[in-house]
């Protein structure tokens, strides 16, 4: 009996050494998990001065956050538009897994099960809090299951700063407007977050921020337009016949605002948003504003991190700073996004963590959006998700240089996707055609030599990064 008793005690002594050790070595006790400040910034482009997009580009504040982490210079969103852009990181599966191609499709019509990174770190003890564009949904939570709290606010800023002088059908949705930054809705979310950083929080947090600048109309107080005065603009660089060697289609994205989940193409007046720039002498004025509105969302992402360095949570909090894609100021004379070249897809991607990371230092290989989600729970240390498409780049965050060469995938309709290396950008479009470009001797992507005879073998070893199966 007694020895019966003995071993039963053993047995159940080793359940409980195997099962907590299975816990504990993947798992920190919740008390112990670090907080996240998670900073989404909308169609910010490489224009930052760490990432050097612009010359003329003052982001001192988002610098200082690179400075105090890793800052990846080659960062690609895993869809060049909103929607499919944010729904790919949060659920960490890809546009041609989703089926989530353009700004029309549901997250829960096409991924009804799907586990998002924030309902993640809830089932793991995190309170999760939103405010601002986090989902495409401006000061709205996008999906209710992901919160649990999401800060909404009255966007009074109705003002329009165009030019009034301006014929109706000129294209120039920017200039400066006479109202308090306290009036503006991404600075009415940043104060919010601040004060949940004077609180005290007896749950590890994920506290997201999510500007919706510097994304059109770039209306900001006039002293942003100040920082940037319009004599000295100095415009991107072009080329006049820089689409000549574009296969049709890149010709069509380069031309048309072209909405892949309604099929609508957007041409006022028949022209191009180029044509119209031009004719009309906005070019100079649009980049001003471009730069003035990024400069308006720098100063609150200063706010954001002083804030967090005076607070409790300084030394326990991950902060991430993304863009959702790129976007064109006239290259390849296009304008805005929708489009899957360096311009469209390269953004900003921050991470800084108070302990166990690399502080400021670059990272130049490659990365993917899609690979920010396993990256994150990893830091956090929550067990490892393989349903999710991406690969956790924490062995980066630990040593910049390390060797990473994981293709990165950019997805802009079925079947139009670009493959990023640390040399080539090959874009494949839906009816077989395609553009290559060699970085090492073209960082403009001025020079399409996917036809060049040289080059087959390169882009055959590109073609097996292509997604092998495409959902509806
Ligand atoms: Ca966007
Ligand atoms: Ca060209």
């Amino acid at each position: 009996m007694i020895k019966k008793f003995k071993s039963e005690i053993i047995f159940y002594w080793i359940i409980v050494l195997v099962f907590s050790q299975n816990i504990f070595a993947q798992n920190t006790p919740v008390s112990e998990k670090p907080n996240v400040l998670f900073i989404a910034v909308d169609d910010l482009n490489d224009w930052t001065g760490y990432l050097g997009g612009h010359p003329q580009a003052k982001t001192p504040n988002i610098d200082r956050l690179a400075s105090e982490g890793v800052g990846f210079t080659r960062a690609y969103c895993s869809a060049p538009l909103c929607n499919p852009s944010r729904i790919s990181l949060l659920t960490g599966i890809l546009p041609s897994n989703s089926g989530v191609y353009g700004n029309g499709e549901r997250l829960r019509e096409k991924l009804p099960t799907a586990t998002i990174l924030m309902q993640y770190l809830k089932q793991y003890g995190y309170n999760t809090q939103g405010g601002g564009k986090i989902f495409h949904a401006a000061n709205n939570p996008g999906d209710v299951a992901s919160w649990d709290f999401y800060f909404k606010a009255n966007d009074v800023t109705r003002a329009s700063g165009r030019d009034i002088d301006l014929p109706k059908d000129a294209w120039a949705p920017w200039g400066a407007i006479d109202v308090e930054d306290e009036e503006m809705l991404d600075v009415k979310v940043v104060n919010w977050a601040i004060s949940e950083l004077e609180k005290s929080h007896d749950k590890p947090f994920f506290l997201a921020c999510g500007f919706t600048k510097p994304h059109l109309p770039w209306y900001v107080p006039q002293k942003y337009f100040d920082m940037h005065p319009l004599d000295d603009i100095i415009l991107p660089k072009t080329k006049d016949d820089d689409r000549n060697d574009l296969p049709e289609y890149g010709k069509k994205l380069a031309r048309e605002v072209h909405t892949i989940s309604t099929g609508q193409n957007h041409i006022k007046s028949g022209k191009e948003d180029h044509e119209l720039v031009l004719k009309y002498d906005q070019w100079h004025k649009g980049v001003q504003a471009y730069l003035a509105t990024i400069s308006f969302v720098d100063a609150y992402v200063g706010k954001l991190l002083d804030a967090l360095e005076n607070s409790e949570y300084a030394d326990n909090t991950i902060v991430v700073l993304w863009g959702d894609h790129g976007w064109h100021l006239g290259e390849k004379q296009h304008w805005r996004k929708h489009a899957l070249w360096e311009n469209t897809t390269r953004t900003p991607l921050i991470i800084s963590a108070p302990k166990s990371i690399e502080k400021n230092r670059l990272c130049e290989s490659p990365v993917s959006f899609i690979d920010i989600y396993p990256t994150l729970i990893e830091l956090c240390g929550l067990p490892e998700r393989e349903e999710l498409d991406g690969k956790s780049f924490v062995p980066l965050l630990h040593n910049p240089d390390a060797k990473w060469d994981k293709p990165v995938l950019t997805t802009y309709g079925k079947g139009n996707h670009a493959i990023r290396t640390e040399r080539w950008r090959y874009i494949h479009y839906f009816d077989g055609t395609d553009e290559l470009y060699d970085h090492q001797k073209d960082p403009e992507e001025w020079k399409n030599i996917a036809d060049v005879p040289k080059y087959r073998s390169v882009i055959e070893e590109l073609k097996n990064s292509l997604p092998k199966t495409e959902r509806d």
